[in-house]
């Protein structure tokens, strides 16, 4: 077996190199087309490419192969064996003529491949994952996005355990060859970068259906699965059929090649690949049936499919030059998905939701020590800039421009991006100026979102003047410093401002005021009486609002405003006021906090209000996480949080216990499905039972068992869990076990069942986890059982940051040993170590400790060493 490099993680043994923006050129030598030959099998699949090379210039220089892992084992140019010398982590190879076709061969070993990119294995499947460079751990290859390649790939293998054989493109041919082996020839017509090239091979079942183009081009659709898992496909499908008609309506872009495939695979490292014509997704954004997924699994499978449909015109069609544009495609991508889902369900749900994500993640990550633009200017490893950042703060930027444009303009942008684009490799300057040009927006000092790190912050103050009846609105924008960025430009912010009267509990109008100065006054006339200010509304810019407001006009809001995003955006802040008033906390926020009465008032006002649908009701009336109150503080007190928010809810739990079991009852007796309404009251039916044992009702346990007990779909079943497994008592352990025990074999659901235990509030959260992770059915190999137990323990503020320092020390025993299996996966969790700086210094100095203590490791990989060396800088 001396000939298979097999693809382990290469360590690294000096500090990793730094890529920066600012050096981009373009590739000496383009690849114009590839053919690839595979024998496909577990442990050692042969790989041949014959590419056809052209100079780019006049050079001398040599053509460079990026390769991870696998060097070639021939070698030919114009059919003459050739000299390579390794540089790097390339090879090099002379070549005089200014064309040339070179040929290859490797053989590599799916089945060691446990860093899941490149060419792996799967249950006995196999399956690629390229981007970022995963390409370069298949075959030496100009592996960059600007080097757009015709792709012809020939499969050959085994009938019998791969009888379903799969690349990008169309299958031009297949048949059968001797000892029991098959193959199929593949091709596809576009040009594409190699991080979108893909191949499956394995016994696999198809879901079939077809789509037919606005132009009337026929598509054949295809699911592909484990045998077992057809019968959960219909969801994803009809998403994928509802994305290709809706981008044809909303952006005009047809699908282009006669088949789609989609195939699910439980080990992977993200959510989804949108390889071109062949999407690779993690099973857990396909598989979805009522038994065992939940209303929010069937929305994050609808979005994912979109997201990665959507890809094929935002990421395939037209494509990133260099890995610095990535938010060009992501962001992008991502606000496509997000008006799609808004499209399918409801806006104003999808609007809470996705701002409720960016401020759990993005804007922490802004605040932090790996804080850095939507455009980056330098990276070591590219795999640690799929950030929340590049892609949800990217959606907030292309949300922006769209609400300045408003959508007929914003289309126009569109439109000329992808004409002026299509076939290339672009830059997000050439986005911008396809919006100016296209929208007729001028967004010279806009540009500054793309350069500069850090969440804006915005004051506002409403000053009103009797004599004049007129209303001034007082703007101010601030930032703070973030790493390698001490000063910053102003920024255009646009807020959607609406002034209501208080009689008439309306407004004239909304008007987008932007804000671009560093102190910027706008009058309103004809104010007799002084108006409630309601700004930022819809979330239109992605900044952090400091308004002067008093309590009063928040629960003016909350009751009267039009705009549902301003509403829950006003419960809210009361919310939090209360809350940091009750931790002492000094300063603006608890002097203006409401008295606890006014709170419980208006949430019982809510619980029946008629104007909600029970959807909205459970986003208003959901407390802001401990985490999210974290962030409003200066240093974070994990247990004084805990307990003011624990406090409030038992406050709110017992003064309306006979509102929740009304609103429990009234949701219990709606019929499974998924209906709008439906869906709305088994959201509400869970959020009900949760404050019911808030409360301690004694009745409490018996209630939620018996929700878990008599449900007959996922989301009542793990919502009733959620509530049980943060409560002592024997209807914890009963339901735990009967869970488990109905589920086992099922991946996905017992991803749930681990989820469940280490996210609860149970005095022996900690001392479970330590269980769970001896567990038989917890491995460190597959990324999503990880994820399912340590990501919510992390995210369990509490615990995670319990003074005694264990759960750092259970997450730093975690990366010591998951780096070596799987570094992209390893390196996500970093992050919460590097918060130290919001934390007293007891936890700060055990937390860095942690963090020195990781990158003493021998051999660690550069994933989480740019985390972690960036967390201690
Ligand atoms: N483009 C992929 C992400 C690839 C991540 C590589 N580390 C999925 C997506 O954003 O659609
Ligand atoms: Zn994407």
């Amino acid at each position: 077996m001396a000939d298979i490099h097999p693809a382990t993680a290469t360590p690294i043994l000096a500090e990793p190199q730094v890529i920066r923006r600012a050096d981009y050129r373009p590739p000496d030598w383009w690849v114009k087309t590839v053919a690839l030959e595979f024998d496909l099998d577990l442990s050692a699949t042969k790989v041949s490419a014959t590419l056809e090379i052209e100079r780019n210039g006049e050079h001398d220089r040599p053509l460079r192969l990026d390769c991870d892992g696998v060097l070639p084992l021939t070698l030919t140019i114009d059919g003459m064996a050739a000299n390579w010398r390794h540089e790097g982590d390339q090879i090099a190879i002379d070549i005089s003529a200014p064309t040339a076709t070179v040929h290859l061969t490797t053989t590599i070993a799916p089945d060691t491949n446990t860093q899941l990119m490149g060419l792996f294995a799967s249950n006995g499947m196999l399956c690629t994952q390229c981007e970022a460079e995963g390409f370069r751990r298949i075959i030496p290859f100009v592996d960059r996005p600007d080097n757009m390649a015709v792709y012809e790939v020939l499969l050959r293998a085994d009938k019998t355990r791969f009888p379903v054989l799969l690349a990008n493109g169309a299958l031009v041919d297949s048949g059968d060859l001797e000892d029991g082996r098959h193959y199929a020839r593949w091709h596809d017509p576009h040009p594409k970068p190699s991080y979108l090239f893909a191949l499956v091979a394995g016994d696999l079942v198809a879901t079939r259906d077809h789509f037919t183009t606005r132009s009337g081009a026929p598509v054949d659709l295809a699911i592909y699965v484990r045998a077992g898992d057809e019968g959960r496909t219909a969801h994803a499908m009809q998403a994928l059929k509802a994305s290709m008609a809706w981008d044809e309506r909303v952006y005009g872009l047809e699908y282009d090649l006669p088949v789609f495939n989609i195939v699910a695979v439980s080990d992977f490292n993200m959510g989804a690949m949108e390889n071109k014509g062949l999407n690779i997704f993690n099973s857990r954004y396909i598989l979805a049936d009522p038994d065992t997924a939940t209303d929010y699994d069937y929305d994050a499978i609808e979005g994912v499919v979109a997201h990665e449909y959507f890809h094929n015109w935002s990421g395939n069609r037209v494509t990133c030059r260099d890995w610095f544009q990535l938010s060009l495609k992501e962001g992008f991508t991502v606000y496509r998905d997000q008006c799609f889902s808004a499209d399918m369900g409801s806006e104003a749900v999808k609007r809470i939701e996705d701002v409720r994500m960016l401020r759990a993640t993005q804007f922490p990550e802004d605040a932090g020590p790996l804080a850095h633009p939507i455009r980056p200017d330098s990276y070591m490893e590219i795999s640690n800039f799929y950030t929340s950042t590049i892609y949800n703060k990217g959606a907030e930027v292309i949300r922006m421009m769209a609400t300045m444009a408003g959508p007929e303009r914003f289309r126009a942008g569109s439109d000329l991006y992808f004409q002026r684009h299509d076939g290339e490799a672009a830059t997000c300057e050439q986005f911008v100026r396809a919006m100016e040009d296209g929208a007729g927006l001028d967004l010279g000092q806009f540009r500054h979102w793309y350069e500069q790190a850090g969440t804006p912050q915005v004051q506002a103050r409403l000053e009103h003047d009797a004599d004049s009846a007129t209303a001034t609105l007082h703007l101010r924008q601030r930032f703070s410093p973030t790493p390698g960025q001490p000063d910053k430009p102003l920024m255009p912010i646009p807020l959607r401002t609406a002034l209501i009267d208080r009689d008439m509990k309306a407004h004239r109008g909304e008007q987008l005021v932007m804000l671009a100065q560093a102190e910027q006054s706008v009058t309103f006339t004809g104010f007799a009486r002084p108006p409630v200010l309601s700004i930022n509304r819809g979330f239109s810019a992605p900044v952090t609002m400091d308004v002067a407001r008093r309590s009063g006009d928040l629960l003016f809001l909350v009751r009267h405003d039009d705009d549902p995003f301003a509403r829950y955006e006003a419960l809210q802040q009361l919310v939090i006021d209360r809350l940091i008033a009750d931790i002492g906390e000094e300063g603006a926020a608890s002097e203006r906090a409401a008295g606890l009465e006014d709170i419980v008032s208006v949430f019982g006002d809510l619980v029946s209000d008629q104007r909600l649908d029970d959807s909205m009701r459970t986003e208003i009336l959901s407390l802001p996480t401990e985490a999210f109150l974290g962030e409003q503080m200066l240093i974070v007190r994990p247990e004084a949080i805990h307990s003011a928010r624990r406090a409030l809810r038992k406050a709110i739990g017992t003064r309306l216990l006979d509102q929740w079991r009304i609103v429990h009852e009234r949701a219990s007796a709606v019929h499974y499905s998924l209906s709008r309404e439906a869906r709305g009251a088994r959201k509400i039916k869970s959020l009900a039972l949760g404050y019911i044992a808030s409360s301690e009702a004694p009745d409490a346990g018996k209630i939620a068992f018996a929700q878990f007990a008599s449900a007959d779909n996922m989301t009542d079943r793990q919502g009733a869990m959620m509530v049980l497994a943060s409560m002592a008592g024997d209807e914890r352990e009963s339901a735990l076990d009967s869970f488990y025990n109905r589920y086992q074999g099922n991946a996905l659901v017992i991803d749930k069942w681990f989820s469940l235990q280490t996210s609860s509030a149970h005095p022996k959260v900690y001392e479970q986890t330590l269980e769970l992770i001896q567990h038989k059915d917890f491995t460190l190999t597959n990324p999503n059982r990880v994820r399912a137990l340590y990501w919510p323990f992390v995210s369990n503020q509490a615990e995670f940051h319990h003074a005694s320092g264990r759960g750092y020390r259970l997450l730093t025993d975690l990366v010591l040993r998951l780096d070596p299996v799987n570094p992209q996966t390893t390196a996500r969790f970093i992050a919460p170590l590097g918060r130290w700086r919001r934390f007293d210094e007891a936890r700060a100095a055990m937390m860095r400790g942690c963090l020195e203590q990781i990158l003493a490791q021998p051999g660690l990989s550069k994933d989480t060493t740019e985390q972690v060396m960036k967390s201690l800088e």
